[in-house]
């Protein structure tokens, strides 16, 4: 049993006792269950939040994910589209690599890839966010006006004391939306007597009902129940509070950055926030403070009644789907209406220490936007890079003539560059009958407790076979994704890895073996594809056509640069064959901030 759940843990609620209380029963309910969270997430170094980069070091820099040039981020913030631009928002320290100064940094984009930084939009000056702006989301009005609903923190700490603000373009004209404007009406929300104030944060985009009234989100806890909080409004400057909450769910702590929004149950278009009724269903999604992972469900809106019921196919709670089961959080999605679909976003933090983030000059990056769509099954999200990243591929590879890899067997993929790669394969395999079984005592554990303890080289039957990327020469580093397939009563159970372990030889970092299941009919489809977006310190991979996804943030020291290698492998007694693969060497953005 590891007890990485969180040796950087940190609340913005310093001093509540009872919230220690709650974090110290889950942390023992959490790791009873061998549910692990992502460390290394925004803790509050004081000493260093305002220290400036002497150097910023470019080992590791991602080439084609969106980092600023230097300094900390972490969430993404109200992502949309507007007249022809994508504007991205970001919460930024301006000062230095670890969280804290926090602004709404501002970039616009016309592709999803190349961005331009603009000054920040939305810095603390007002009584109602004097001590932080943090995350919120965009909303766009009737008559093409964009409004953003953010946290303001009227107290610093401990208390970090939390209300609902609005702002708005200073010019609709400017086609970049340079300057907001914070209103005098504001705040907009205050917590209840009697609610959490210090836990009561991040609105969601509004979206608008039957009724004629806009409604919106904002997450909270009460003692350990996590909660989403509905509120309703009819001119957007009002709000009244639900008598009830949309959703709340015992045990799961503080409700960072819900996401709520609806899927379609046939065809490939995303919906906007407003869609409800015939065919279509909704997700609402959380990021848990407690453990720093996220966790969503699929269900019903219950409109009449202002109430989301997931459905009971969709586990509510720790061990609910995450979209991605490795360095993934605050993600936030927005409906483009210029490609018909529904983007996400998401914040990608460090596994190293903050003092390596120091000695680098930045920390955090935004994983690519993925477009979103729900999984003809009804019962979970299918994600995808957006198209607009094929762009990157410069020099191609394939496969051809159908590898085999029989047991111990791994194949080198040359000609591209393998620290800055786009890999898609498709793997097959003739029978299940070598799967290996799934021990009941599993049934206890969680994905990525198993996958570290049947890692890339511990032999099987069906896999471990996948990607070994950002490979050394000798292997003395790293990082395999992979699946293994074991047979468990009556089904079939499909274990996805993206196994950080070996994947460097510096001391001191967190190298977690994230894994998911794997939801699909393997034993009719003898076949499953992977992706991996390769990216010098960040692996993104997308299992399934997307319906588990994970990513890990490594940190090689030989496997860098030219010095870089990608192979297939398999490593179960199983014959695997390679249908397909093509690989390609990623461009970089002409313009990355
Ligand atoms: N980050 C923001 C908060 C949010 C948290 C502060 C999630 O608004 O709850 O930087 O990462």
């Amino acid at each position: 049993m590891s007890s990485k759940i969180s040796h950087k843990y940190h609340s913005y609620e310093y001093g509540s006792t009872s919230f220690l209380l709650v974090v110290l029963i889950l942390f023992i309910t959490t790791t009873t269950l061998y549910i692990h969270g992502v460390e290394a997430s925004h803790d509050f170094h004081y000493n260093l939040q305002s220290v400036e980069a002497e150097n910023v070091s470019q080992l590791h820099r991602t080439s084609y994910h969106f980092q600023p040039k230097q300094n900390w981020i972490n969430d993404p913030n109200a992502p949309m589209y507007y007249n022809g631009i994508y504007h991205l928002f970001y919460q930024y320290n301006p000062k230095g690599a670890v969280w804290g100064n926090i602004v709404w940094a501002h970039s616009v984009s016309t592709d999803l890839i190349n961005w331009k930084a603009l000054e920040p939009a939305i810095v603390p000056s007002k009584p109602f966010d004097q001590y932080g702006c943090w995350s919120g989301s965009a909303t766009i009005l009737p008559g093409n006006k964009p409004v953003i609903l953010y946290t303001g923190i009227t107290e610093g700490p401990p208390k970090n004391v939390q209300v609902q603000n609005y702002a708005i373009p200073a010019n609709l004209s400017d086609p970049y939306l340079r300057e907001w404007i914070k209103p005098d009406n504001n705040p907009l929300v205050v917590a209840n007597n009697g609610e959490n104030g210090t836990a009561f944060r991040d609105p969601t985009t509004a979206w608008l009902s039957k009724s004629g009234y806009w409604k919106m989100l904002v997450g909270s806890r009460d003692n350990d129940t996590g909660i989403a909080y509905l509120y309703k409004s009819k001119d957007f400057v009002n709000w009244t509070k639900a008598k009830d909450p949309i959703h709340s769910k015992p045990e799961t702590g503080m409700w960072e950055c819900p996401d709520f929004f609806p899927v379609s149950l046939k065809g490939v278009n995303g919906l906007d926030a407003s869609v409800t009724g015939e065919g279509v269903k909704h997700v609402l999604k959380v990021s848990l403070d407690v453990t720093r992972y996220e966790y969503y469900t699929v269900g019903t809106y219950v409109t009449e009644e202002d109430r989301y019921v997931p459905d009971n196919t969709s586990v509510d709670g720790w061990a609910g789907l995450r979209l991605d089961y490795g360095n993934f959080y605050a993600s936030k999605s927005f409906f483009d209406p210029a490609k018909n679909r529904r983007v996400i976003w998401s914040w990608a933090n460090e596994s190293d220490t903050a003092a390596h983030d120091v000695a680098k000059g930045w920390a955090g990056i935004q994983l690519i936007p993925r477009t979103i769509l729900l999984d003809p099954n009804g019962k979970q999200l299918m994600q995808w890079p957006v198209q607009e990243l094929e762009t990157l591929r410069g020099a191609k590879v394939v496969l051809t003539d159908k590898q085999m890899l029989v047991m111990g067997h791994r194949i080198e993929v040359n000609g591209i560059t393998a620290a800055q790669a786009d890999v898609e394969v498709t793997f097959s395999f003739g029978s299940l009958e070598k799967a290996e079984p799934f021990d009941p005592e599993w049934l206890e554990y969680d994905a990525q407790k198993i996958c570290s303890l049947k890692g890339s080289t511990v032999q099987g039957g069906v896999g471990p076979f996948g990607l070994l990327t950002l490979a050394s020469q000798e292997l003395e580093e790293y990082t395999p994704v992979f699946f293994r397939v074991f047979k468990a009563q009556n089904t079939h159970k499909v274990l996805m890895c993206s196994d950080a372990t070996r994947s460097s030889l510096t001391e001191g970092l967190y190298r977690p073996s994230f894994a998911g299941f794997v939801d699909v009919d393997i034993a009719a489809d003898k076949q499953i594809s992977l992706r991996s977006l390769i990216d010098n310190s960040v692996v993104e991979s997308f299992g399934a056509r997307g319906r588990t996804c994970i990513s890990s943030r490594v940190y090689p020291t030989l496997a860098v640069y030219e010095n870089a290698h990608l192979y297939v492998f398999n490593n179960g007694s199983e014959t695997i064959t390679v249908e397909n693969l093509a690989a390609w060497s990623m461009k970089k953005p002409l313009h990355m901030n």
